[in-house]
Formats: C-alpha cells, sequence, structure tokens
C-alpha cells in the first residue's frame, strides 16, 4: 500500500520529517501537484514554521511541570453520534483528568444511497463529527490520539476548547503507526469544535472529508438560563453538519476512488468553487432521518448541539424553538430565549435546549432551505406523547370553498 500522502513518510524519518511544515508541502506533493502548480497558487499554511512547533515542544518540555495533585482520573468511553458519552450535568467532587481515547479512521462512507455519492472519510473513530467529549469547567482532557498502521495519511486535532499549541494540532501530529498523548486544561466553559489540521492545504481537505467534531465543557454547577436558574436536560442530540465537495465526472456523476487521499487534486478543484455538492447531518443524507431519526417524548428536555467546523449555518427546530440557545457556544454568557433560528458560525459548535410540548415530526434544519432539502441538511425528532388542541388545532381540515 502507498502512503503517498504524505510525501516524506517512505523516505524520511520520523525524526526528520518535520512537524507542521510537511504539511504544507504534501499538498503539492500529492497527485495534486500538476494542478497546484498550473495555477501557480500558494497554499498558505495557518501553522508557523516546523522550526517554531519545534521550539515550542522544547519549551514545554523545560517548563514547569504542570501540578496535577487534586486532580482524580477517570476514563470517558466515546460513543457514536448523535449519543453523547456519560456524563454529570453538575459536577461533583474535585477536578478530574478525562481520559479519552480516540483512533484516526481512513473509511469509504456513502453520502447519499440515492446517487452513489460516497467518500472517503477522514474520521475520528470512524464518525462523522467525531465523537463527544464532556468535562467541566477546571477539568483536564488528556486524549490519546492513535493513528493506525494502515492509515494512509498523517493526522492531528486542533482542539478550539484549550490553549496553546495550535489547540494542540502543533503536537499532535500522528503519522500511520503512530500515537500520541495531549493533556489540555478547560478554562472556558461552552461547546467547541475540533479538528484535524495537518498543515496547508491538507486542514481543509480533511476538514471537508469528515475530521471534525466537538467538546462540550459545562460549568461545574451545570447550565444556567438567562436569569440564572439551574437549567438541566433530559437528552443531547449532538449534529454535526458536513459539507462535502465530492467530484463529478464529465457527465456529470460522482466519481469513485479506490483509497483514501485518491481523490486528493479533485477533491481541492471541487472546494475552490466553495460551493458545497452536500451539506448533511451525521456524515451522510438522511443519517438522522426514518429509522435513525431522533426520539423524544412530550415534556422531554433536549439540548441539541450542532457543530460546524467550516462552514456557516443556520439550524431551525421546524415546529419548535431555541427556548434557551447559546450560538456562539459559550456557557459564560446568558443564553438567548425562545428564538426560531440561530447562527453557528462555522468553525464553532453551538447549542440549544428545547422541551417538546406537541407529539409528532419535527425536522430540524439548516434553514437555508435549499441545503436542507437539496443538500441533505434535515434531520427528524420523532416526539410521541398527547396532542395538546390549545397549542395547535386544525379547525378545519381543508376543503373546497367552492359553494
Ligand atoms: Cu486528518
Amino acid at each position: 500500500m502507498t502512503k503517498f500522502i504524505n510525501p516524506g513518510l517512505k523516505s524520511t524519518s520520523r525524526r526528520n520529517v518535520l512537524r507542521g511544515s510537511v504539511l504544507a508541502g504534501a499538498a503539492a506533493m500529492t497527485g495534486a501537484a500538476s494542478f497546484a502548480a498550473a495555477r501557480r497558487t500558494p497554499t498558505p499554511s495557518i501553522a508557523p514554521s516546523a522550526r517554531f512547533i519545534e521550539a515550542e515542544a522544547q519549551a514545554q518540555v523545560q517548563a514547569a511541570p504542570a501540578d496535577l495533585s487534586g486532580y482524580t482520573r477517570v476514563k470517558q468511553e466515546m460513543v457514536a453520534p448523535p449519543f453523547a458519552p456519560v456524563h454529570e450535568q453538575v459536577a461533583t467532587g474535585g477536578p478530574k483528568i478525562i481520559e479519552v481515547y480516540m483512533e484516526t479512521q481512513e473509511r469509504l462512507m456513502v453520502v447519499d444511497e440515492d446517487t452513489g455519492a460516497s467518500i472517503w472519510a477522514l474520521t475520528y473513530d470512524g464518525y462523522v463529527p467525531g465523537p463527544l467529549i464532556i468535562c467541566h469547567e477546571g477539568d483536564m482532557v488528556e486524549l490519546t490520539l492513535r493513528n493506525p498502521e494502515d492509515s494512509l495519511m498523517e493526522h492531528n486535532i486542533d482542539f478550539h476548547a484549550s490553549t496553546g499549541a495550535l489547540g494542540g494540532g502543533g503536537l499532535t501530529h500522528v503519522f500511520p503507526g503512530e500515537e500520541t498523548v495531549l493533556r489540555w486544561k478547560a478554562t472556558k466553559a461552552g461547546v467547541f469544535t475540533y479538528h484535524c489540521a495537518p498543515g496547508g492545504a491538507m486542514i481543509p481537505y480533511h476538514v471537508t472529508h469528515g475530521m471534525n467534531g466537538a467538546v462540550m465543557v459545562l460549568p461545574r454547577d451545570g447550565l444556567k438560563d438567562n436569569e440564572g436558574n439551574p437549567l438541566r436536560y433530559d437528552s443531547i442530540a449532538y449534529i454535526g453538519e458536513q459539507d462535502y465537495y465530492l467530484p463529478k465526472d464529465e457527465d456529470g456523476e460522482f466519481r469513485q476512488y479506490e483509497e483514501a487521499g485518491e481523490d486528493y487534486a479533485d477533491s481541492l478543484e471541487a472546494m475552490r468553487t466553495l460551493t458545497p455538492t452536500h451539506s448533511v447531518f451525521n456524515g451522510a443524507v438522511g443519517a438522522l432521518t426514518g429509522e435513525a431519526a431522533l426520539k423524544a417524548k412530550v415534556g422531554e428536555t433536549v439540548l441539541m448541539i450542532h457543530n460546524q467546523a467550516n462552514r456557516d449555518s443556520r439550524p431551525h427546530l421546524i415546529g419548535g424553538h431555541g427556548n434557551f440557545v447559546w450560538e456562539a457556544g459559550s456557557f459564560n454568557d446568558a443564553p438567548a430565549t425562545n428564538i426560531e433560528s440561530w447562527f453557528i458560525r462555522g468553525g464553532s459548535a453551538g447549542a440549544a435546549i428545547y422541551t417538546f410540548e406537541q407529539p409528532g415530526v419535527y425536522a430540524y434544519v439548516n434553514h437555508n432551505l435549499i441545503e436542507a432539502v437539496l443538500l441533505g441538511a434535515t434531520a427528524h425528532f420523532v416526539v410521541d406523547g398527547e396532542w395538546d388542541n390549545e397549542l395547535m388545532e386544525q379547525v378545519v381540515a381543508p376543503r373546497s370553498f367552492a359553494t
């Protein structure tokens, strides 16, 4: 198997592959080389130079060790979205070191069964979005990130919830067959995105291939409403919105590829249009509708977490509301109340709480309805319970008004 995405992987020793820089180089060294060269478009890297990163790692070695006394260690088992890991809403005891394990997995995923559109998704634990991590403010998250030997690419992780070293991105580059451990302190309460950021054009390539997810940092005493009263939820619906830019052939059919990364040049060309072919919830068209629809009951309070690592969105719950909404994600701010649609900035996660009052099917959509209906950004909540005629009643069923 050729690990062609990272040009230095086979010919250069791990030590010499300077972290963070192969990156930008990798963009120009794959099948995209001719494409990139032909256009003479530079690929600026968000990452600083490899030398800088090395210096930063060295600075860590020389710094005083973190004081971990007073922390207790707990493991958090990752679960598949749209579900949330077992957690406390109000923290008990002192601060914790939350141990989390994730694997970078490259896997072929069907994006739309109707058209046969598929993608060699780049994922954390095989999921799009990556698993939801939950901790409390003042806790530490200690992630072991492993890249399996049969992977073709280098991966890392940038936690927007963390502080320093590109969100940990500068310290977590793992090549196939490598693992790394990163510990960071959750100092800001809120919901935050995380994503892979290997460098250069590989950053948007990995992010638009599914490599992103969310962390929720709860206040130690739990969520509060706009007046400071405790706010609790019965369940979590964790929704990751994913924009895909899938290459098409001359006949307009979605291209198929043999392995991860083979679509690189074609994908870059599609990405440059800034026009997604799909914008879906939880990895694929219909991933949260039909049999896979989200379930709730009248009276149930649901915390909806919406992650979008790359592109703006505007969630709306058709038939319901956002009773309490932290659209920018910060739990340090009072939530907005009773709003119809909220804004999720690309590169962030937001949260909204709603208590269902009527049974039926509610569509949770990106209220750019073109994206909801034509590109896939629709989920369904199927809600059981008693209908309330005071809230709504069909007084006259549709009938002809001709006399
Ligand atoms: Cu990656």
